[in-house]
């Protein structure tokens, strides 16, 4: 029979692994730790524990362990599916201090980095050997490495360099009862045995906990322009998209819609991108060593379906045209706390899926306000509703449904987390759940890590209930 983790005195053994000042239990200290980016997610931690390195991340799982006391991992805490954040009475493990960089290593063009290390950080440390990591997106200054590995995110330039999985060469991870296993050798060919660095890019925090990570760089390329392309909508962006994607150049096709541009314009302040409004709105970006302006003009003259077109080079003009896109998620959350649905669809269905989700939670929520964005060159949408309360998950359950009648995926980047468990069955078969049930309990057999995370905890419909 478990110890009883509520009874065991679980804080004074923690405070003895990383010191008192790094095991928070002050609710005014706790409570950044607590509530997740959305603010649909929130609940009280039994503690925040915050460990300097690996050790103390194997010390600290090894007496949670011991005790049966349930554990969330968090990075950067920029998350959007509820599962960086407790549910109620989990001990929440910060990985921020943990974020170690390691010297670039040039011929191997790798670099290994602590989980806790930003996007941001590491970018600008391998910046100056001319190389950059292959995934990129708008949290860059808070997430994570450790995180992004976890949720093996995507971002903005999955279409040429693949999402989170595939930068990653190797992984330092804490097992649920505290060992360790490494892989780190750096090495291109390594077939010995299960790919374990594979399986935890995309875990969750519920298998393991990562603690190093060896990414494969990319080299940055010279030049890099982007377009702005005002368009009818998504049947004419995905048209363009058909001709731009033959250029190796490619790095991002981006979607947005009047009203996010509308409401990104208010919230930050800035002008409208042209002078008219348009229905749609394709914002892509190329990079090459060579510049790829006349190559990209040359392949969007054949079209006269772009009623305007704006094209920046220079990082500053650059920044004005991706601003319109990369303050839509901050832009909706100033206006109340969204329902999300990160949702990918196979790009010939995109454009039904496009209308029936606006017609489909019309009829669902009346007055909801339906704001959708996204990366259409992986096909992946950005449904955001706003209207209904957060724990009212009416428009979650029609969404997601309508997802899977198109063959979608409920999850395209953002991952399962507590958000969407319930609805795992929609695109897992049972066979599948089991598959992936049978590798949890053989490596978290106690059900400590991430409890509530990918599959629905047990008796309740679906993990945590919205705050
Ligand atoms: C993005 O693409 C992120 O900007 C956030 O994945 C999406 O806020 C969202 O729904
Ligand atoms: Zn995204």
């Amino acid at each position: 029979v478990a110890a009883d983790p509520f009874s065991a005195p679980l804080t004074e053994k923690l405070v003895g692994i990383v010191g008192e000042a790094h095991v928070l239990t002050d609710p005014s200290t706790t409570a950044a730790y607590e509530i997740d980016w959305t603010r649909r997610w929130r609940a009280r931690a039994r503690c925040v524990v915050r460990p300097a390195d690996t050790g103390e991340v194997a010390a600290v799982l090894a007496a949670c362990h011991k005790v049966g006391a349930p554990v969330v991992p968090q990075g950067g805490n920029t998350g959007l599916v509820g599962g960086s954040v407790p549910r109620g009475g989990e001990v929440v493990l910060s990985l921020t201090r943990l974020n170690n960089l390691e010297p670039v290593d040039e011929v191997a063009a790798q670099v290994t980095v602590g989980a806790g290390a930003t996007l941001a950080h590491v970018r600008a440390h391998v910046a100056a050997q001319g190389l950059d990591i292959g995934v990129d997106l708008a949290a860059r200054d808070s997430a994570t490495i450790g995180g992004m590995v976890a949720t093996n995110a995507g971002g903005i330039r999955v279409l040429r360099h693949g999402p989170m999985r595939r930068q990653v060469v190797g992984v330092e991870a804490v097992l649920a009862d505290g060992r360790v296993v490494q892989r780190l050798g750096g090495l291109t060919k390594d077939n010995t045995g299960y790919d374990l660095v594979g399986l935890l890019a995309g875990s969750e925090g519920t298998l393991a906990v990562v603690t190093r990570i060896q990414l494969a760089l990319v080299p940055v390329p010279r030049v890099r322009v982007a377009a702005l392309l005002a368009v009818d909508g998504i049947e004419t962006a995905l048209v363009i998209f058909s001709r731009l994607r033959r250029l190796p150049s490619l790095e991002a096709a981006e979607i947005m819609w009047a009203d996010g541009v509308g409401l990104v314009c208010r919230h930050t302040g800035r002008p409208p991108p042209f002078a008219e409004s348009y229905p749609a709105y394709l914002l892509i970006e190329c990079a090459a060593d060579d510049d790829p302006t006349e190559m990209l003009a040359t392949t969007l003259s054949w079209t006269h379906a772009v009623h305007d077109t704006a094209v920046a080079t220079d990082r500053q003009d650059r920044e004005r045209l991706w601003a319109y896109r990369e303050h839509h998620t901050e832009a909706i959350s100033a206006v109340g706390v969204p329902h999300k649905f990160d949702v990918t669809l196979p790009l010939g269905a995109l454009a039904a899926f496009e209308q029936e989700v606006r017609s489909h939670v019309a009829k669902a929520a009346p007055g909801a306000q339906v704001i959708l964005f996204g990366h259409l060159g992986d096909g992946n949408l950005h449904v955001n509703v706003l209207g209904p309360p957060p724990e009212d998950e009416t428009v979650d359950d029609v969404v997601l449904r309508l997802v899977a009648r198109h063959g979608g995926s409920i999850s395209a980047e953002h991952g399962i987390g507590v958000a969407k468990a319930q609805w795992l069955h929609l695109t897992r078969s049972e066979a599948d759940r089991a598959a992936m049930a049978a590798i949890k309990h053989a490596l978290d057999p106690r059900g400590i890590l991430n409890p509530g995370v990918i599959f629905p905890s047990r008796g309740a419909g679906g993990g945590q209930q919205p705050s």
